[in-house]
């Protein structure tokens, strides 16, 4: 079984820190006497997507099934995702949002103190049947729930503990927290304002600005966690071991691509632009990034002109995923975009595939 820590969540005011500084904190961050004075808000973002080959080739306590590993470049960079969270960003609570809890009716928050079940994924049970328990910080989800409704979302909070949690919140959360040692507050998807269109994510915006207001209200220091992939059509066959990595590959080049031009923007910190880019992206790889996670995510953080740092990038039965970290306090090195070059491969010679299949 699983090892899972029970914390207890409630006044979670910082008093200053003055524990000798962990490695890799940086100087401008390190107060008088040595420890991490930055205050509460939120103090970084992850991209943190969350297919269940992930967790399966980790075989961690929690997971059924077992693997020969696979996908390394992808747990690497989560790897080092988790040695950033627990030595510098040492959040009292991981808010995160997550396209696989749809909800066709608002926004929901899981306002339950202690999830906890199996969770079988259903298009991969013999990849994921994972135990999971957890602790909800509750008074941050009440408020993020409020502070939502404030803004005019249609906005529920979920308080029945029987409703089993999806992979792609789990996912996220094992990967960047494989401990479950941290509070949580988990985000649904609501479906509807992107269901008869491209891509809507003004909603998506409103809820991210909701969330900061509500983390600034109750004091938390929280890491923000969007649960998506990034280019988003994939194989419809699986190879027998499903971790036979000579068969992973981007399910074709126009999606590597497009994913490429959308790694340039935030290595390059150009965020207004990726702003702009993303429903362009949507549109050309059927992104995952469509259910909102990450425009949640950078409109909380407030769209910072700031690099994100890519810690990784690799394919999942052909869909792209990447793992990348915004801290505003440390932002990473740039990387502009060579001269003359704008995102967005050209569309002409761009195949329509309708569903995937294995070449
Ligand atoms: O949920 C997913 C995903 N987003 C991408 C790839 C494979 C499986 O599951
Ligand atoms: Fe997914």
């Amino acid at each position: 079984m699983s090892r899972v820590f029970h914390v207890t969540v409630g006044d979670r005011r910082r008093p200053p820190q003055t524990a000798p500084p962990p490695a890799g904190v940086p100087a401008a961050e390190l107060g008088p006497g040595g420890g991490d004075e930055r205050g509460p808000g939120i103090v970084a973002g992850f991209l943190a997507p969350h297919p269940p080959h992930l967790i399966y080739a980790e075989n961690p306590p929690q997971n059924e099934p077992r693997s020969r590993g696979g996908w390394e470049l992808l747990r690497w960079a989560y790897q080092e995702a988790r040695r950033r969270l627990r030595e510098r960003h040492r959040p009292d609570v991981i808010v995160v949002h997550a396209p696989h809890w749809i909800t066709m009716v608002g926004h929901h928050v899981n306002c339950v103190p202690n999830p906890r079940g199996l969770s079988v994924e259903p298009i991969f049970p013999h990849l994921l049947r994972y135990r999971y328990d957890f602790r909800t910080d509750v008074e941050l989800a009440t408020a993020i729930a409020d502070c939502a409704a404030d803004a005019g979302l249609v906005t529920r909070k979920l308080t029945n503990p029987g409703v089993r949690v999806d992979y792609a919140t789990i996912g996220a959360l094992h990967l960047l927290n494989p401990d479950w040692d941290i509070p949580v507050v988990s985000l649904s998807a609501n479906n509807n304002p992107y269901f008869y269109s491209d891509a809507d994510l003004e909603q998506m915006e409103r809820l991210g600005a909701a969330t900061r207001r509500a983390v600034e209200q109750t004091g938390r220091r929280a890491v923000l966690a969007g649960s998506n992939s990034l280019s988003h059509l994939h194989w419809d066959r699986e190879p027998d071991l499903p971790e036979d990595m000579a068969a992973e590959h981007p399910y074709d080049d126009h999606q590597y691509r497009w994913d490429m031009d959308l790694l340039t923007l935030v290595r390059a910190g150009r965020t207004r632009e990726l702003r702009a880019f993303l429903p362009r992206h949507i549109e050309a790889t059927a992104a995952e990034v469509k259910a909102g996670s990450l425009s949640w995510l950078l409109s909380a953080l407030g769209w910072p002109e700031i690099p994100g740092d890519v810690l990784g990038y690799g394919t999942i039965i052909g869909t792209g995923n990447a793992v990348i970290e915004w801290d505003p306090a440390s932002p990473a090195r740039p990387h502009p975009a060579p001269p003359g070059w704008a995102p967005g491969p050209d569309d002409a010679d761009r195949p329509r595939p309708i569903t995937g299949a294995r070449s």
